[in-house]
């Protein structure tokens, strides 16, 4: 059964602060994410937070009000919340309260595949839950089940403190040998000489659908936010030895480009790319540090490919975002290049406005297979050093 909603979005004023709707339908499509439907929504002043409640007393009031009219019995707000105002919440309204943290590990617990991608999320919502812990019980468990309440692969979280923190310590240990492993795999990679590039983006931009079809990979696409959160890593080859059918209308080997060495059949070397999870503004700072593992992948590329959906009237903002956590994650001195996915979708004023704002930008579509040679030829141009 799906989780009827109801959305409490909080204005902030600051100069790079969001647009209020942008939220809203940012918040919307994370909800259908992580299946719950939003049958309510409410907008309030977010610039000084009651701490007991976040909002203040009218606002609780208005909140109960849609509730009693709606039938919503999940709130999700758009700002983290304190465990005391999380909890002071749900009494007085009467609904499981979640933040925007909790309901990102939501979609994320929902989301692992690997097992690595399961120890990840779980290790962040166990960080995550250890202070919402009350008495015995857990306070997101206490108006049964639904959004935020799941662990990695359906598994029911745990709601005991000290069997929580021994897991952490388990978890963290595993996560180590995870890194050092792909560490290793990476150097494995590096002594046979090839480059590698990390595909990133905010969520949704295309970079699955950019990997299958430079690569004939299978990277699971879908359209909603997170789709992936294992990081892939497949060849790109001029002319792939073996054809695949994803391959198909690909066209002819790039133009030389100077630096490039090329081989009897006149291709160019091969490149890897890597296909990471989507970014978001306000990414929880919890779990950039439990995907640490995998967010190496492009700490450690030779050049990072910024996807940015050139379809979302958000594209800047988005593309803002995408620098914001590369600084964070420490890559912004990397060897970098924009795509400009989804341009099938605009008309030619909208790719000539959307290049003058990023006139350094190559525009693609990953689903039809449009500006691949530019791109794979600014790539094999721009990786450090001559290949
Ligand atoms: N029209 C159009 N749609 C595209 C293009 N590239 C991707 N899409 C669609 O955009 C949606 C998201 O694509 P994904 O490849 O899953 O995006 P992603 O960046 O990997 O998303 P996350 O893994 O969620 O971060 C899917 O519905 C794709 O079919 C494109 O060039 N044109
Ligand atoms: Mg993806």
């Amino acid at each position: 059964m799906r989780d009827k909603v109801c959305l409490v979005i909080l204005k902030s004023y600051g100069k790079n602060s969001p647009d209020p709707r942008h939220v809203l339908e940012e918040m919307t499509e994370l909800t259908e994410s992580a299946q719950g439907t939003v049958v309510a929504s409410l907008t309030a002043n977010g610039a000084h937070p009651s701490p007991s409640h976040f909002i203040r007393k009218g606002k609780v009031e208005a909140l109960r009000e849609a509730i009693a009219k709606t039938g919503a019995h999940v709130l999700i707000f758009s700002v983290d919340l304190t465990p005391v105002q999380a909890r002071n919440l749900e009494t007085d309204c009467g609904a499981r309260v979640v933040d925007r943290t909790g309901l990102i590990l939501d979609i994320f617990a929902r989301r692992a595949v690997s097992s690595d991608g399961k120890l990840q999320v779980e290790l962040a919502q166990m960080q995550y839950l250890l202070p919402r812990l009350v008495g015995q019980g857990v306070i997101l468990s206490r108006l049964g089940g639904g959004i935020g309440t799941r662990g990695p692969g359906e598994q029911k979280l745990e709601v005991d403190r000290r069997k929580i923190r021994k897991r952490i310590d388990y978890v963290q240990r595993q996560l180590e040998k995870l890194r050092t492993h792909r560490a290793q795999m990476r150097q494995g990679r590096r002594q046979k000489g090839l480059k590698q590039v990390a595909i990133v983006g905010y969520t949704n931009a295309g970079k699955s659908t950019l990997l299958n079809a430079l690569t004939g990979a299978d990277a699971y696409v879908e359209n909603r936010l997170f789709a992936t959160l294992d990081p892939k890593t497949r060849i790109y080859e001029d002319s792939p030895k073996s054809h695949h059918p994803a391959q198909a209308g690909w066209g002819h080997p790039c133009q030389p480009s100077g630096n490039e060495m090329k081989d009897k059949d006149g291709n160019g070397p091969a490149v890897l790319f890597t296909d990471t999870v989507g970014f978001i503004r306000d990414l929880p700072h919890g779990l950039v540090k439990a995907f640490h593992a995998t967010l190496e992948e492009v700490l450690d590329a030779d050049l990072i490919l910024i996807v940015i959906d050139a379809a979302s009237e958000h594209a800047a903002d988005h593309k803002r975002v995408v620098d914001e956590v590369l600084k964070e994650l420490g890559a912004e001195a990397k060897a970098k290049i924009l795509a400009l996915n989804k341009t099938d979708l605009l008309g030619e004023a909208e790719k000539a406005r959307i290049q003058d704002i990023f006139p350094e930008a190559i525009l693609i579509s990953a689903a039809r297979k449009q500006g691949f040679q530019e791109l794979i030829a600014r790539i094999r141009r721009d990786l450090p050093r001559p290949l």
